[in-house]
């Protein structure tokens, strides 16, 4: 075992970093990590069992739930259930907020917001989904719990991360110092520490966006689509386009090699189409914490103020660079999207 550190070694030696009951966090983490290897374990034999596919329910977004959301979602509140630490978790799967009532988590002062299978519509073709979870502290003193402890800015995190199932299953998450990736184990049924303090170039040369939707979208993501593809060597012009439709696995690919992910507003989802909570707000507290940038297109992701459970946002996110010039085009045509009100 010498040289390899799992999540658990780790987690505790980083302890000292966290600013608050430093004990509670760590097993809240660990919880995670839990639930996280069960859904590995289904994700990778779900062609082997009776799990693929749909489960016949629709979830609040009118989204038809696939059998492994369903599984996933379940795993991981019962994991956050028998944990101990967590009061509430926001899930994409609930309509409401689902309150932890245990005689373990009596005194839990930890918020959990989750897409517990995100990129669900790739599972029945083998292509890499995920699990995207924040974590906040609840602001209320006494009582229980309520849906002003969920509703905080993304500045409030304590903690976020993301699991990817894909060619191996990494969990990568931070605690507001630094980013730090985990790969599965699979011999020995943990997480290892691959990934050391993860940092996104500053610049890169890869975007990622469904372009299938470029009628739709705003002017100044059409001029940036544009800007990417032209030639010029010196910004190493054209861009690769990459876009696997899994928010955690293009933001991962784009993490560690540079680049920038875009789900910005369309004509027909005039607020974007993923959820601040549990989607952007996590994904844009790592990628900040590596030293990238994450942005709706004219204000940071983490500054916005959260008036709903499920309240969707664009985001532009991945490399500085990529990020402020895609941001800067849109603040230049944002005038006349609201002349042909696209936006
Ligand atoms: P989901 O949470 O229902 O799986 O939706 C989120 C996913 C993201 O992972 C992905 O980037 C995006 O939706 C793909 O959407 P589209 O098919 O519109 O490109
Ligand atoms: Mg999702």
């Amino acid at each position: 075992m010498s040289g390899i550190k799992t999540l658990g070694q780790f987690i505790i030696e980083k302890q000292a970093d966290f600013s608050y009951a430093k004990g509670e966090l760590s097993r809240l983490l660990r919880d995670i990590g839990i639930a996280a290897k069960i859904v590995n374990r289904e994700v990778n034999k779900a062609g082997l069992v009776d799990i693929l596919g749909d489960a016949g329910t629709v979830n609040i977004q009118g989204e038809g739930q696939k059998k492994l959301d369903v599984f996933a979602n379940t795993q991981f509140i019962a994991a956050l259930t028998s944990g101990g630490e967590c009061c509430i978790v926001a899930t994409e799967e609930e309509d409401d907020f689902v309150p932890i009532d245990s005689p373990v988590s009596k005194n839990a002062k930890y918020i959990v917001c989750i897409d517990p299978l995100d990129g669900s519509s790739n599972i029945d073709v083998n292509v890499a989904v995920g699990t995207i979870f924040s974590i906040y502290r609840r602001k209320s003193m006494e009582g229980l719990a309520t849906l002003a402890d969920v509703l905080q800015k993304g500045t409030e995190q304590v903690a976020a991360g993301y699991v990817i199932y894909g060619s191996s299953t990494m969990l990568v998450y931070t605690t507001g110092k630094g980013v730090n990736g985990f790969t599965l184990d699979p011999s020995i049924g943990e997480f290892c520490l691959s990934h050391p303090n993860m940092k996104v170039p500053k610049d890169g040369s890869i975007y990622s966006i469904n372009e299938g939707n470029y009628v739709h979208f705003p002017m100044g993501v059409k001029k940036y689509i544009k800007y990417a593809q032209v030639h010029d060597e010196a910004s190493n012009r054209p861009y690769t386009s990459r876009y696997i439709g899994s928010m955690v696995a293009d933001i991962h690919r784009n993490l560690i090699k540079g680049g920038i992910y875009i789900y910005p507003t369309t004509a027909s989802s005039p607020n974007g189409k993923l959820r601040l909570l549990y989607e952007c707000n996590p994904m844009a507290f790592i990628v900040e914490q590596a030293g990238g940038t994450a942005s709706d297109g004219f204000r940071r992701i983490l500054e916005i103020e959260p008036v709903e459970l499920h309240q969707r946002s664009s985001i532009f996110i991945g490399s500085e660079k990529m990020v402020k010039m895609a941001e800067e085009m849109m603040a230049t045509y944002a005038v006349s999207d609201s002349n042909t009100k696209i936006a």
